[in-house]
């Protein structure tokens, strides 16, 4: 299945339109990319032409279904990969000159600096497990007064319509909550998880409207592969097919010397995931987690556009 990756790589970095990007750094891009991985047998779409942190990227998807949206609880379990914009934000707010080094030990060592400046907004953790309502709650000269009502979880919803109403065409977890756009430091790439029943087996759509193909997507596939295998434990499935799908779909124009060498790399092989059963969705932990088949190429460093 690699080769679908590979291919889509390839096709971008050929025939992709160039374009300036919010970031400054520059992509080629397509619009539109599917890519499908079958699950069964424990066998997950886990990059082999490079080494992928697969425990970074679990430790990424557990934090989200904690609802955290502050990097704090990554920074110390040693995940660094959202501490790129939180440190620009201190920066453009703050003036100051600190190094994303002493900006980073600050949020460790102290937590009302990590509550004031380590929180990204509401993002993904905040609109799966508690998106925010309001109801009706009197009225004044101007009209309608309203308060906050209780946050929905999305997550333990799908839970449960997996278990109750398997053939409902409504599983869905949504992170583009447009109202909060504005207050999140980005806003979802990884945006809708649609599931499926289909028998026994639990199949996954995601779509995502933006997609580092080189830096993210690795990471992105593999956080879908686990929320499906997490999803199909708790829900008394088997792992079916995950469909991923691209809208912007992309590679950085400074990822050349990544992409041109793990072009010329063979895939070495299907690893498999072992996954301990947790009481629930939420308790999940990374001991749970245990990879085999797993013999990559080396790591491929490359920086992240911010
Ligand atoms: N922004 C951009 N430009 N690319 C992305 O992939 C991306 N994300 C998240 C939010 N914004 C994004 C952040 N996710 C790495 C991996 C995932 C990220 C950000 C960075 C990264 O640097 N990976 C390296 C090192 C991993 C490590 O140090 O553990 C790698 O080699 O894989 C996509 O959702």
């Amino acid at each position: 299945w690699e080769y679908q990756y590979l291919d889509l790589m390839r096709r971008i970095w050929e025939e992709g339109s160039e374009r300036q990007d919010r970031t400054g750094v520059g992509t080629r891009s397509i619009m539109g990319a599917i890519l499908r991985f079958d699950l069964a047998d424990g066998a997950m779409p886990l990059i082999t032409t490079k080494r992928v942190y697969w425990k970074t990227a679990t430790r990424e998807m557990l934090w989200f279904l904690t609802g955290s949206t502050n990097i704090r609880p990554l920074v110390l379990q040693g995940v660094k990969i959202w501490n790129e914009w939180p440190h620009a934000r201190y920066l453009l707010e703050t003036g100051d000159r600190m190094s994303l080094d002493d900006f980073v030990a600050r949020i460790i060592e102290d937590d009302a600096f990590a509550a004031q400046w380590g929180d990204l907004g509401p993002v993904y953790g905040k609109q799966w497990v508690d998106w925010p309502t309001y109801e009706q709650a009197g009225e004044d000269e101007q009209g309608a007064l309203f308060r906050k009502g209780e946050g929905i979880n999305q997550v333990a919803e799908v839970v449960r319509s997996l278990r109750d109403n398997p053939g409902s065409r409504r599983h869905i977890i949504e992170g583009w909550n447009v109202a909060q756009l504005d207050s999140m430091a980005l806003p979802p790439c990884h945006k809708t998880y649609q599931f499926h029943v289909a028998g026994e087996r639990l199949n996954l759509a995601l779509y995502q409207r933006s997609c580092d193909v080189a830096l993210g997507l690795p990471f992105n596939l593999w956080g879908a592969a686990i929320m499906l295998r997490m999803m199909a434990q708790q829900t008394g499935h088997e792992p079916g097919e995950l469909v991923w799908m691209g809208g912007d779909t992309h590679l950085y124009l400074n990822h050349a010397h990544l992409i041109e060498e793990q072009l010329s790399r063979q895939p070495a092989g299907t690893p498999r995931l072992e996954l301990r059963q947790a009481d629930s969705i939420f308790d999940y932990t990374i001991d749970d987690f245990s990879v085999t088949g797993y013999d990559p190429h080396p790591p491929i460093k490359a920086p992240v556009a911010v």
